[in-house]
């Protein structure tokens, strides 16, 4: 019986995804850097975290890694274009975020963009 019962717990998930719109659950807490650094994984057409929270005057070391192929980490908003090619030690970025705002995030490779590969970064005062 305790099969049954798996099997009824993983339909109610995935009903609950399908009832809120949302295939990969609901929306993620953004991700802070902590002292300043952040890791970003980057495969299958996803940024991991794939929404960022940051404060204006805040310097962010980002820790880029593509684990499958060739990404880009771009804002086009903010002048960011950041090229990853697939590695296994992190490429190291750094930027300052000088306003405040909410700024879409999309890896410019053809067709990920549209298979999903966006991102949201959101700057407050
Ligand atoms: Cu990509």
């Amino acid at each position: 019986m305790r099969s049954t019962l798996a099997l009824y717990l993983t339909v109610v998930v995935v009903a609950l995804g399908v009832l809120t719109g949302c295939p990969s659950g609901p929306t993620p807490t953004p991700a802070v850097p902590t002292d300043g650094v952040l890791d970003v994984d980057m495969r299958n057409y996803v940024y991991e975290p794939k929404a960022f929270e940051f404060r204006v005057g805040e310097t962010v070391e980002f820790r880029l890694i593509s684990e499958d192929e060739p990404h880009t980490f771009t804002v086009k908003e903010l002048g960011i274009n950041w090229v990853v090619p697939k590695n296994e030690e992190p490429q190291v970025e750094t930027f300052t975020f000088s306003e405040a705002g909410t700024y879409r995030l999309v890896c410019t490779v053809a067709g990920h963009e549209g298979s999903g590969m966006v991102g949201k970064i959101t700057v407050v005062e």
